[in-house]
């Protein structure tokens, strides 16, 4: 580690640059948490995507962000990111000289950062360290495209450090890529905002009582998400009148209407892109989630924040961040009758629901704060940065 970048009260201060996608699901999310908790630890962070994360403002301290032109030329059929990108790359190395490019998805992310720094090396620029994050589509889905196998494999095995979200999602790679590849398991983690509306004010906006029980989903709404499960479980919870489910969608929820119409739900509100996802997350009763993967579900934990029992399925990483019986229920996927059936003994026993709701969020601030997993992202980034390239 360069003398230069100590200091004496809070340690190394790092220079890291971190590439994700602004504003794609979680994996965005967790990107741009990481690099605010970071800067707020005297750490500098450089941003480097096609546009700024929607959580910065651009006055936080410590913190840049350097946007990746994407041109489009009539000479080729489809325009290119991770070129551009490898380029923004090495042109913030050359003026901010990174410690570390934390990557978040293999692909093409880490491609573009190993591709810069073969450029660095050929300047004569200091070299940074790769960190990739893998969050689950890059090996579940992309992983799987032989087309795509030979890249995602090469970028990991090329980083220096690989981190996973999960002990499934490691395993599951270890696996699919053949690759002895060491890779570290850092959970994601979530702070959550208070909340700048009152329950009476969400549920008297969603048009239902104070005393119905209202499940709340949140996603993006990717067949991944098994949302017909979802409505066949607000179909069977027609029979309790005071059941409400609440989607709140990252994407448009038009395909799934004429399933809504089919299955005649009145018990159903949805709303698509909500910002202030607290509010709604505080005034529900239980959370439900229905997939058929999932490397780790930062809905269910953003759920499990706001003290609320979440019903999932038995999928992936889910059960390292869902315990059985303790903060839910976990589920077979595509058991619509055993949801209906936790749902209802939630709805049948408040104090359970409550006792759930309690441990969830312990689990939540125990296991998943900034507080654990910032500290292992860094002793992974100096870990890195340690060693000699
Ligand atoms: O699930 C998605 O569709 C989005 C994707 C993403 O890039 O955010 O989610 C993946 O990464 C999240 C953050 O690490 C995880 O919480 C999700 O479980 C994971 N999705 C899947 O594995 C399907």
């Amino acid at each position: 580690m360069p003398a230069n970048y100590k200091l004496p009260a809070t340690g190394y201060r790092l220079k890291i640059g971190i590439v994700c996608y602004p504003s794609v699901g979680g994996s965005g999310i967790v990107a741009t948490n990481l690099g605010l908790e970071l800067a707020r630890r005297g750490h500098e962070v450089h941003f480097i995507s096609y546009e700024r994360p929607f959580r910065l403002t651009g006055r936080e301290k410590n913190i840049f962000f350097h946007q990746v032109n994407i041109n489009e030329y009539g000479l080729f059929k489809y325009p290119d990111y991770t070129l551009p990108l490898a380029v923004a790359i090495e042109r913030v190395q050359k003026q901010h000289l990174l410690d570390v490019v934390h990557v978040h998805y293999a692909v093409p992310h880490a491609t573009a950062a190993l591709l810069a720094r073969r450029i660095m090396r050929q300047n004569r620029i200091p070299l940074p360290r790769i960190v990739t994050t893998l969050h689950g589509t890059d090996i579940t889905l992309l992983a799987r495209d032989k087309n795509l196998f030979e890249i995602i494999k090469y970028s990991i095995e090329r980083s220096h450090c690989v981190t996973a979200v999960s002990e499934d999602l490691k395993q599951e790679t270890l696996q699919l890529l053949k690759t002895d590849k060491p890779i570290e398991v850092v959970y994601n983690f979530y702070t959550p905002v208070p909340a700048t509306a009152s329950r009476d004010a969400i549920r008297k906006k969603l048009k239902i009582k104070n005393s119905d029980f209202l499940a709340i989903h949140l996603s993006n709404l990717r067949p991944v998400k098994r949302i017909p499960d979802l409505l066949k479980i607000a179909g069977l919870m027609k029979r309790s009148p005071s059941f409400k489910l609440l989607i709140l969608a990252g994407d448009s929820f038009l395909p799934y209407r004429p399933l809504v119409k089919k299955l005649r739900l009145q018990n159903l509100t949805v709303k698509e892109h909500v910002k202030d996802i607290q509010n709604y997350l505080n005034a529900a009763d239980a959370g439900l989630y229905t997939s058929q993967t999932e490397s780790f579900g930062m809905g269910m934990l953003e759920t499990m924040s706001y003290q609320k029992p979440v019903l999932a399925t038995k999928a992936g990483g889910i059960p390292e961040v869902l315990r059985q019986g303790q903060d839910g229920y976990l589920l077979k996927i595509g058991d619509i009758k055993g949801f209906a059936g936790k749902l209802k003994l939630l709805m049948d026993d408040p104090g359970l629901a409550n006792k759930l709701g309690q441990n969830a969020a312990s689990q939540a601030s125990e296991k998943f704060s900034a507080e654990v997993i910032v500290k292992q992202y860094l002793r992974h980034y100096q870990n890195t940065c340690g060693k000699t390239a």
